[in-house]
């Protein structure tokens, strides 16, 4: 864990506002379930929470003109890169004004203007497109890179290996400015990676393509950002591709059917919410003293109200209309 003495106090005071983000997406996820139990959201919905540290760690250093890709749990993606909450939440609901026009749902967010290339619910399936986007972004002569988050599961996929040997060799000349960070969060829906990986440490499976990687606390806002840092600025200069993975876990079932979970115990779930990563920022930024109790109280009651407003847009929003079924599927 970054030792909070050795971060700069630039470091601390932009944290407040990724603190800030983090509390939202919580309460976002957790209006999300509510919603669904209501039959408000069909279809499937995948939470967020335990992993709030990775995304937040990652896009608070990434530019603007970056872009990024992931996969069905990516609700805090989208709102970290600053897509409206009740945009997000009208996609969960398929409303007309939802962020993919109602026909994406929960998996398939998509924000292009603010550099998110989706949400995708086939599991591995973007780590192609993702690799192909970064290729791209070289051989249009840009600086600019491509994140692709992705899941410990995912890597047990030819998805996975495929775009992996491409990177590599692209990266060779430079052609491949792509980070892959595995959230790493221990489990493919009941699968622990025990029994889906022949080897523990999923950073060194990189290796089998020469692409440089590492593993690191994903539970540390700091640690993410630091590593994210110096990630980025490498990838960025050199256009080889990196890998992170990130030690996380996820605090809710798989997905919201998931109810009881019979593949960990209660306890485990309960040790790892000692280290919940907002609680994590929380005590540093207290220590370091940019948070009162009176703003912790004032930002969750933000996130609450901002919840609330998205959820009240959600409802309020029109269904698509029936002459949009056939407009966006194919390109003419
Ligand atoms: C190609 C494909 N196979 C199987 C599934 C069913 N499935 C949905 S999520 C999932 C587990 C993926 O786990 P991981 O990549 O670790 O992501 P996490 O859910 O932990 O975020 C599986 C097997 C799918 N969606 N796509
Ligand atoms: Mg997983």
């Amino acid at each position: 864990m970054q030792r909070t003495e050795d971060l700069t106090r630039e470091e601390l005071t932009a944290a407040l506002e990724w603190y800030a983000k983090m509390v939202l997406s919580r309460r976002f996820e957790d209006a999300a379930e509510r919603a669904f139990r209501h039959g408000k959201i069909g279809g499937y919905l995948h939470v967020y929470s335990g992993q709030e540290a990775v995304a937040a760690g990652l896009l608070s250093a990434i530019r603007k003109d970056d872009i990024f890709f992931t996969a069905y749990r990516d609700h805090a993606h989208a709102l970290y890169s600053g897509s409206p909450p009740g945009a997000v939440m009208a996609e969960l609901y398929g409303k007309a004004t939802g962020l993919a026009k109602g026909k994406g749902g929960s998996m398939h967010l998509f924000d292009a203007s603010r550099g998110f290339y989706g949400g995708y619910g086939i599991v591995g399936g973007h780590i192609p497109l993702a690799t192909g986007a970064a290729y791209t972004l070289r051989y249009l002569d840009t600086d600019r890179l491509c994140l692709c988050f992705l899941g410990d599961g995912a890597m047990n996929s030819g998805s996975f290996h495929e775009p992996a040997n491409m990177a590599g060799l692209w990266g060779r000349d430079g052609l491949c400015p792509i980070v892959y960070i595995v959230e790493n969060n221990q489990y493919a829906m009941g699968t622990s990676v025990s029994r889906s990986s022949a080897v523990a440490n999923l950073a060194s499976r990189f290796l089998a393509y020469e692409i440089e990687n590492e593993r690191a606390d994903g539970m540390d806002y700091f640690t993410v950002r630091r590593v994210a840092s110096r990630v980025i600025n490498q990838v960025r200069e050199t256009g080889r591709p990196y890998a992170v993975e990130m030690l996380t876990y996820r605090f809710a079932g798989h997905g919201a059917a998931d109810l009881f979970q019979p593949y960990r115990n209660r306890g485990e779930v309960t040790d790892a919410r000692t280290r919940d990563p907002i609680t994590l920022l929380e005590d540093r930024l207290r220590a370091a003293e940019l948070l009162t109790d009176a703003d912790v109280e004032r930002i969750r009651r933000e996130a609450e109200h901002a919840v609330e407003q998205a959820v009240k847009f959600a409802d309020e929003s029109p269904e698509p209309a029936a002459d949009e079924l056939f407009k966006d599927v194919y390109g003419s």
